[in-house]
């Protein structure tokens, strides 16, 4: 893996400004708006199916993601999610909470059968409910579990034919062939909500413009994971409330040498 690469995709979504179109959950989303501004995309929110197909139309890369999901706000995403394939848009699925009711369930299967998605990033069980397991899972957050990731990781992107991005204390991405595992990242990230659902978000900032999703998706991770521990690290950070502000920063200052520094990317 050359982490140059990396350096360089992050400084192509400071060049380029992507737009990031967001079907988001009303918990994350001005923390989405301000997270995506800071690492240099362009965020754009709005769940109105009149205008969703529109939207996704101009976007460089669409994200849904279904923690507050309603009737409303899913037809929005089908429409948006069948533009965005017609237009050849890269789309990025959170399916929060999948496996906690039927409903999350369904609706993120229905969201698979009617879209065709490029990355599906979730927690391990998130993950695995979506791919024809079941997990259990506490409301829209993950349970500890000492079932195998990575393999997990590889079996859904073959099933779901998608890259696979599943995130915890160990990050893995899959394209089903090949499986890399990211060790960035720190606890206070599981102490703020939103932050997997901004992480998706970004994952759509480093996609725009690419066809091959799997370094993007690295490259969004490994980001992502120091911004965190250089906000630990520099800023005077006592909880999560310090910690917010910081991280924020951090995704506006993180450069391609911290990351060269810093990545901690293997080959699972
Ligand atoms: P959950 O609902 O289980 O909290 P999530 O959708 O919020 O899931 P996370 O898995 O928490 O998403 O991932 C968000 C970010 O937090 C990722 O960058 C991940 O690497 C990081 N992260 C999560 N847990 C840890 C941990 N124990 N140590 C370090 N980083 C972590
Ligand atoms: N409830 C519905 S969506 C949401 C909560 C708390 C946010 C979940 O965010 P994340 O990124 O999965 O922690
Ligand atoms: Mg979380
Ligand atoms: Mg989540």
């Amino acid at each position: 893996m050359e982490v140059k690469k990396i350096g360089s995709l992050l400084d192509s979504v400071r060049n380029t400004n992507p737009l990031v179109f967001n079907i988001t959950n009303t918990v994350v989303t001005n923390f989405t708006a301000n997270g995506l501004l800071a690492l240099g995309a362009s965020p754009v929110m709005s769940d109105a199916a009149d205008e969703a197909a529109d939207m996704a139309s101009i976007a460089g890369a669409l994200v849904l993601n279904i923690g507050t999901l309603h009737p409303g706000q899913v037809e929005a995403m089908i429409l948006a999610g069948k533009s965005a394939n017609t237009h050849g848009i890269p789309v990025i699925f959170d399916p929060v909470g999948a496996g906690a009711t039927a409903y999350r369930t369904d609706t993120a299967k229905r969201i698979l059968q009617e879209v065709s998605v490029s990355v599906i990033r979730g927690n391990a069980a998130e993950i695995a409910n979506v791919s024809g397991e079941s997990w259990s899972i506490k409301g829209v957050d993950s349970v500890s579990t000492d079932k195998n990731i990575s393999l997990l990781a590889k079996s859904a992107a073959n099933k779901l034919k998608t890259i696979v991005v599943i995130t915890g204390q160990d990050d893995f991405v899959s394209n089903g062939e090949n499986t890399y595992l990211n060790k960035n990242g720190h606890p206070m990230l599981t102490k703020v909500t939103g932050t997997g659902c901004l992480l998706t978000s970004v994952i759509g900032a480093f996609s725009a413009g690419h066809q091959d999703l799997f370094l993007p998706s690295l490259s969004a991770l490994t980001t992502y994971g120091i911004a965190a521990e250089l906000a630990m690290k520099k800023h005077s950070v006592i909880g999560p409330g310090s910690f917010l502000p910081a991280f924020i920063d951090e995704l506006y200052n993180i450069s391609p040498a911290d990351i060269q520094q810093y990545s901690k990317i293997e080959e699972a």
